[in-house]
C-alpha cells in the first residue's frame, strides 16, 4: 500500500509522509470486484449464518458449520483472536455430499475443500456463496447460505435458522445422475450429556412443503434405588497423595490444608482439613508465580461399580488445561473444570454407561496463566448424584435440532440413524427410516436425500433448511430464557414457519444484499462497512426471554451492554432501529437511570457513569428519534432525555461549557482536567438536547442547553486547541492521572463526528476540526504499527506490525510524551494509547469523509478493512477486547459519511450529499419504516436524483440535497410517475433544501424523481 520506506522516514516513528502507492490510492475508490477467497484463505473464516440473538454459527471458508455456539454455554474470549485466529473446527457431524454417475464412474464429494479441487468463496453479509468445481467431476455445486435477513423486520431475521440453496449444474456431455445427502448429528445436550444420563431420538416427518429430520433428546428412567454403600475413592485426608502418582509442581508432595492455603483465596468450601489445590500448593510467592506452575495427578486404576462419579471441584474453567478427567480403558471420556471461583463446588458424572469397566482418574494443571489452577476435593463412588440433577429439560443445552429438506418430493429419503459415520451411510438405501434412539455417548446421526438427474447442460435447485430451538438460557443476574421461545416452540416449528414464508423470507434477503451491492461505492467498503452488523448473529449479543435486547462488548466478555463502547456503533440504529430505542428505554431510562439523571454505563452491572456514555446516550436518543416515524418515542423519554442532560450540565458546574472534574470513560479510567474529546461530546449532546427540547416544546431549557453550547465552544478553542490539535489541559491537583496532554488523541473531534451523524449544525468550528483531522493522519496514521509499537510496547495487538493503522494517542509536541500521559496509573490503561483499536478508527474515518478528506478517510478504513482479510485473520471477527467486538459496528458510520445520509422520521426528511462520485452516486439507504435505493447523477445543466422504495413506507415531505460549488439553481421538478408534485426549493451555498407543498408517502416498489435545473 505504501513505501519504500527508509529508516529516516520512521525516525518520528509514524512517517509524516505516507507514501502512499498512487495504484493502493486509485483502489480506494474504485468500484472493483466482489471479494472471492480461495486456497489457504478459506481457513479462517467464520462468517455468522444464524438470525440475530439466536447464538453463533459459523459459515466457513469451504461451506461447512463450524463453531456451533448455539448451545447455551457462556464463552469468554479476550484480545486473543487477533493474534491467534480460531480455526474450523466443529464438535458436532454435519455437512452435504453428492454422489453421483455419469460417464459409467460412480463418485461422492462431501462439500468442502478436500473433495473439491477448486473452492472458493464470497460473503456479502447476510449471504454466504460458496462455488465447488473440480475437472474430474462433470457436476459443479455452488451454495448460496444465509439466515433470513431483513433491515426493520427484527423477528423474522432473528430466526435460529440457517437455510442452504443448493445448484447443482451439470457440465459434461452425458447425463449425470446421483443424490445430495444431508446429515445432522442429534447434539441435543452435547455438554449436559457429558455428565448426565440420557437418550436421543431422530425422527422424520414427511409433510408436503418439506421432510423434516427431528433430533430431541430424554430422560432415561432414575436408576433402580439402591441399598449399595458409597465408596470413598479420596477424600484427600492425607499428607500424601497415596497411591496417585504425581509430576510437575503445582500439587507439591501432598492435599494442601485448607487453612495454609492464601487468604486471599477464601474459604473453599473443603471436606475436612484438606484438599488438592494447586494454586495453594505450588511454589511462589504472588498469585501469578504459583499460577504458573503445572502438574498432573494420576489416580490408580479402579472397578466402575456405582452408577455416580461425585466430587468437589474449583478453580481454572480452562477445559482441558485445568481439568478432572475420567478415563475409560486409557481414553478421555468426561472432563470437568472448575468455574474460575476458589469455592469447590459439588458435581456428579453419571457414569453408568460404563458399569464394570476400569477407570482412573486425573487432575490436571497445565494453565499458567490467569485461573491456572485447579481445586477437587472427596472423590466418592455412589448410586446417587452429590445434589439431585434437575431435570434434563432446564438443562441449557436441552432442546431439539433439525434439518428440513424443502419441496418434498416423494423419492426423497430419510435415514434416522446411518450407521457409523462412512458418507455412504448417508445415502441409498435408506437405513432406518422409522425412529430411533440411542443412549448418550453414542453417536446418532441422520441424513435426508435428494435424487437428480441432469441432461448435459441442465441444473438443479436443492434447499435445506437448518434449525434449533435452545431456549434454556440461564445468564447471571440476567433474565432468562430466549426470545426466538416467544414466537416457536421446537425446531420443527421454527422450520415450518421458514417453509411457509420461504419465499418472502428469501426473496426480501436478497433484495436487501442486491440493493446494498447495487451501488456506486467499492465493493471492498460495501464489504467492511455492513459485514460488522453480524455481531448482532453472534454470542455478543442477546435477546432474553422477556424481548430484552443485551450485549457484552465482545463475546463474553464486558457485562452490561456497555454504554461508552456502544455509542461509536451506528449500524444497529439504522438497520434495526427497534433494538436501540429498547435499549434506550428499557436500560439507559429503565434500569441504568439514577435519580440525579447519571446513567450507569453497565446498566445493573456498574454504579458509576461515563461521560461519553452519557453524552452518548443523549445523541443516540435524537438519533433513535429520527429513526422513529412519529414523535412517540421522544415524548415519551424526553423527561429522562433532559435529566441525563441536566446530569451532564450539573458535571460541568460553572455553565463554561467544558467539564473540569472527575470524567470516567471509555478508556476505563477517570481522567481529569479540560479534555477537548469528552468536552466535545458534552457540546454535541447539548446541541442534541437543544434540538429535542425544541422539538418537544420545551423552549426554556432549549435557552440553556443554546447558551451553555455557545459559551462551551468558544472556549473550547481558546482554551484547547494549540496549533493543529485540540487537547487535554492537566489538572494540577491531579498529576498522577492518566492524561493525553498535548498528545495527539483519536477522539479528540468526536463531538463534531456525533454531530455529523445526527444532522446537527457544526459543533465544533471547520477550520481546528480539519486542523485535528489533518493531525491524526499526520501523526497518527502509520502504514505499519511495527516501528511505533517497539519503542512503545505496551498495549494489546490490533495492528500487527506490517499492518496499518491508526494510532489511539500519538505524543508529537516536544512538552508531552507517554510517560507524562501514563501518570502513575497501571501500564494496562496507558497501554491503550499505543493501539489501534477499529470502532475508533471507524469514527474518524467516518468524520474524514463528511469533511470532504476522502484518501484519508477511507485509507483508515482500507488499513482495517487488509488487517481483516482472510489470509490473516476472520474477517467477520473484529477482535478488541473480546470477539465480535460491539465498538466495531461503527463501520455503518463510515458508510452514512461516504452518503452524506441525514433522516428525520417524524419531520418526514431525507437528505443526501454524496462524497464519493457525487456526478454518479447510487447507495442504499434505510429509515423509519421503509428501505431502498438512492441515486443522483450531474449533468452539465442538470442534476437528477432518484429515491426508489424497495420495503415497507416512507413518509417525505423535505428533502435536500448538495450541488457542486458555485453552480446556482433554478428550478426544481418532482414526479413521482407521471404525476408532478408541487415543491419550493431553497439555496445556501452548495446545499438545497426542497419542500413537498403535501407529505408524500411512498410504498414498496414506488419512486420519486427530482431533477435541478442549474442556471
Ligand atoms: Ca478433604
Ligand atoms: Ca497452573
Ligand atoms: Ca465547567
Amino acid at each position: 500500500m505504501a513505501g519504500p520506506f527508509t529508516r529516516a522516514d520512521f525516525e518520528n516513528l509514524v512517517p509524516r509522509d505516507k507514501k502512499l502507492n498512487p495504484d493502493w490510492v486509485k483502489s480506494l475508490t474504485a468500484r472493483g470486484q466482489r471479494t472471492t477467497y480461495r486456497g489457504a484463505d478459506l481457513a479462517k473464516i467464520g462468517m455468522p449464518i444464524g438470525g440475530v440473538c439466536a447464538g453463533q454459527l459459523y459459515l466457513g471458508g469451504d461451506g461447512r458449520l463450524w463453531h456451533w455456539d448455539i448451545f447455551n454455554q457462556e464463552f469468554k474470549t479476550n484480545q486473543d483472536h487477533y493474534v491467534h485466529p480460531l480455526r474450523a473446527s466443529a464438535p458436532l457431524e454435519q455437512g452435504f455430499a453428492i454422489r453421483l454417475k455419469a460417464g459409467g464412474k460412480a463418485q461422492e464429494r462431501s462439500m468442502d475443500s478436500e473433495h473439491w479441487q477448486d473452492v472458493s468463496f464470497i460473503g456479502e453479509y447476510p449471504i454466504g456463496y460458496v462455488a465447488y468445481a473440480d475437472a474430474r467431476c462433470p457436476v459443479s455445486v455452488g451454495l448460496e447460505a444465509f439466515s433470513p435477513f431483513m433491515p426493520l423486520n427484527v423477528d423474522d431475521s432473528s430466526l435460529p435458522a440457517t437455510v442452504f440453496e443448493f445448484t447443482l449444474k451439470n457440465n459434461g456431455v452425458g447425463e449425470a445422475e446421483g443424490e445430495l445427502a444431508g446429515w445432522l448429528e442429534n447434539a441435543v445436550c452435547l455438554y449436559s450429556s457429558q455428565r448426565r444420563n440420557g437418550q436421543r431420538r431422530n425422527r422424520v416427518i414427511r409433510g408436503s412443503e418439506m421432510i423434516f429430520l427431528e433430533c430431541s433428546a430424554a430422560e432415561l428412567p432414575p436408576a433402580k434405588p439402591s441399598e449399595r454403600p458409597d465408596i470413598v475413592f479420596d477424600d484427600f485426608e492425607s499428607e500424601t497423595y497415596g497411591g496417585w502418582s504425581v509430576t510437575g509442581k503445582a500439587f507439591g508432595s501432598g492435599p494442601v490444608e485448607a487453612a495454609r492455603m492464601p487468604s486471599y483465596q477464601g474459604d473453599v468450601g473443603a471436606r475436612g482439613k484438606r484438599l488438592v489445590n494447586s494454586h495453594g500448593s505450588a511454589p511462589g510467592n504472588s498469585v501469578e508465580e504459583r499460577d504458573a506452575a503445572i502438574g498432573r495427578l494420576t489416580s490408580p486404576l479402579f472397578t466402575i461399580e456405582r452408577n455416580y462419579i461425585t466430587f468437589l471441584i474449583g478453580g481454572g474453567a480452562h477445559e482441558g488445561k485445568t481439568c478432572m478427567n475420567l478415563l475409560v480403558d486409557g481414553t478421555i471420556v468426561l472432563s470437568a473444570t472448575g468455574p474460575n471461583a476458589n469455592r469447590l463446588q459439588p458435581m456428579s458424572w453419571d457414569v453408568r454407561r460404563w458399569m464394570g469397566k476400569t477407570g482412573r482418574i486425573e487432575i490436571v494443571d497445565e494453565e499458567t496463566g490467569a485461573w491456572g489452577n485447579i481445586g477437587v476435593d472427596d472423590i466418592v463412588f455412589s448410586d446417587r448424584p452429590r445434589v439431585p440433577l434437575g431435570p434434563l429439560a432446564e438443562e441449557p443445552d436441552f432442546g431439539t435440532l433439525g434439518l428440513a429438506l424443502l419441496d418434498a418430493k416423494a423419492d426423497d429419503l430419510a435415514n434416522t440413524s446411518a450407521n457409523g459415520l462412512a458418507r455412504d451411510a448417508f445415502f441409498t438405501p435408506e437405513v432406518v427410516a422409522e425412529p430411533t434412539a440411542k443412549s448418550f455417548g453414542q453417536k446418532l446421526v441422520g441424513s435426508l436425500v435428494r435424487k437428480f438427474k441432469l441432461a448435459p447442460g441442465e441444473s438443479v435447485q436443492v434447499r435445506f433448511l437448518l434449525t434449533w430451538f435452545m431456549p434454556n438460557l440461564k445468564m447471571d443476574r440476567l433474565p432468562s430464557g430466549r426470545f426466538y421461545a416467544a414466537h416457536f416452540d421446537s425446531a420443527r416449528a421454527v422450520a415450518d414457519y421458514v417453509a411457509k414464508n420461504f419465499s418472502r423470507l428469501v426473496s426480501g434477503t436478497r433484495l436487501w444484499h442486491d440493493t446494498w451491492y447495487d451501488c456506486t461505492l467499492p465493493y471492498w467498503f460495501l464489504d467492511r462497512t455492513f459485514l460488522n452488523i453480524s455481531t448482532l448473529a453472534t454470542a455478543t449479543c442477546y435477546r432474553f426471554g422477556n424481548g430484552r435486547f443485551y450485549s457484552w462488548e465482545g463475546v463474553g466478555c464486558c457485562e452490561g451492554t456497555c454504554g461508552h463502547v456502544w455509542h461509536y456503533a451506528q449500524a444497529v440504529a439504522r438497520v434495526f432501529p427497534e433494538l436501540e430505542r429498547m435499549l434506550r428505554e428499557q436500560v439507559d431510562f429503565g434500569l441504568a437511570l439514577q435519580p440525579d439523571g447519571a446513567i450507569h454505563f453497565r446498566a445493573e452491572f456498574n454504579n458509576i457513569p461515563a461521560i461519553d456514555g452519557q453524552a452518548g446516550v443523549i445523541l443516540r436518543s435524537l438519533r433513535e428519534h429520527q429513526m422513529s416515524p412519529d414523535a412517540e418515542f421522544l415524548k415519551r423519554n424526553w423527561p429522562a432525555i433532559r435529566k441525563a442532560t441536566e446530569w451532564l450540565i450539573a458535571k460541568d458546574g460553572d455553565g463554561d461549557g467544558l467539564i473540569e472534574s472527575n470524567q470516567h470513560n471509555t478508556l476505563d479510567t477517570d481522567w481529569y482536567g479540560k479534555v477537548a474529546w469528552l468536552s466535545g461530546l458534552y457540546l454535541a449532546a447539548l446541541s442534541a438536547a437543544e434540538t429535542m427540547a425544541l422539538d418537544v416544546g420545551d423552549r426554556g431549557f432549549a435557552v440553556q442547553c443554546r447558551t451553555i453550547l455557545e459559551t462551551g465552544q468558544k472556549n473550547l478553542v481558546a482554551q484547547l486547541f494549540d496549533n493543529d490539535c485540540f487537547m487535554n489541559k492537566v489538572d494540577p491537583h491531579h498529576l498522577d492521572a492518566i492524561n493525553s496532554g498535548t498528545g495527539c488523541e483519536i477522539d479528540q473531534v468526536m463531538g463534531q463526528s456525533w454531530a455529523f451523524q445526527v444532522g446537527l449544525p457544526r459543533v465544533l468550528p471547520e477550520r481546528e476540526t480539519h486542523a485535528a483531522l489533518r493531525s491524526l493522519w499526520r501523526y497518527n496514521f502509520t502504514p505499519d504499527v511495527g516501528p511505533y509499537r517497539k519503542a512503545y510496547p505496551a498495549g494489546r495487538w490490533y495492528a500487527m506490525p506490517g499492518e496499518a493503522g491508526l494510532l489511539m494517542c500519538s505524543f508529537p509536541s516536544t512538552d508531552w510524551d507517554y510517560a507524562q500521559a501514563k501518570g502513575k496509573g497501571p501500564e494496562w490503561a496507558a497501554g491503550y494509547f499505543n493501539e489501534c483499536m477499529n470502532g475508533f478508527e471507524y469514527q474518524v474515518a467516518g468524520h474524514m469523509l463528511w469533511e470532504g478528506m476522502l484518501t484519508e478517510g477511507l485509507a483508515v478504513t482500507r488499513a482495517v478493512h487488509d488487517r481483516y482479510h482472510a489470509s490473516r485473520r476472520n474477517p467477520w471477527n473484529e477482535v478488541e477486547c473480546g470477539d465480535h467486538y460491539v465498538r466495531s459496528m461503527a463501520s455503518y458510520g463510515v458508510f452514512i459519511g461516504a452518503c452524506g445520509y441525514e433522516y428525520h422520521g417524524p419531520k418526514a426528511r431525507l437528505a443526501f450529499s454524496p462524497r464519493l462520485t457525487p456526478e454518479n452516486f447510487k447507495a442504499a439507504f434505510t429509515t423509519a419504516a421503509g428501505w431502498g435505493s438512492f441515486a443522483q447523477q450531474r449533468r452539465a445543466v442538470t442534476q437528477a436524483h432518484q429515491l426508489h422504495l424497495k420495503y415497507g413506507s416512507l413518509r417525505l415531505q423535505h428533502l435536500a440535497f448538495e450541488v457542486e460549488p458555485g453552480k446556482r439553481i433554478r428550478s426544481v421538478s418532482v414526479h413521482q410517475g407521471n404525476r408532478r408534485l408541487a415543491a419550493r426549493f431553497q439555496q445556501t451555498s452548495s446545499k438545497v433544501e426542497i419542500s413537498l407543498d403535501e407529505t408524500l408517502v411512498l410504498q414498496a416498489n414506488q419512486s420519486v424523481e427530482l431533477e435541478f435545473e442549474i442556471g
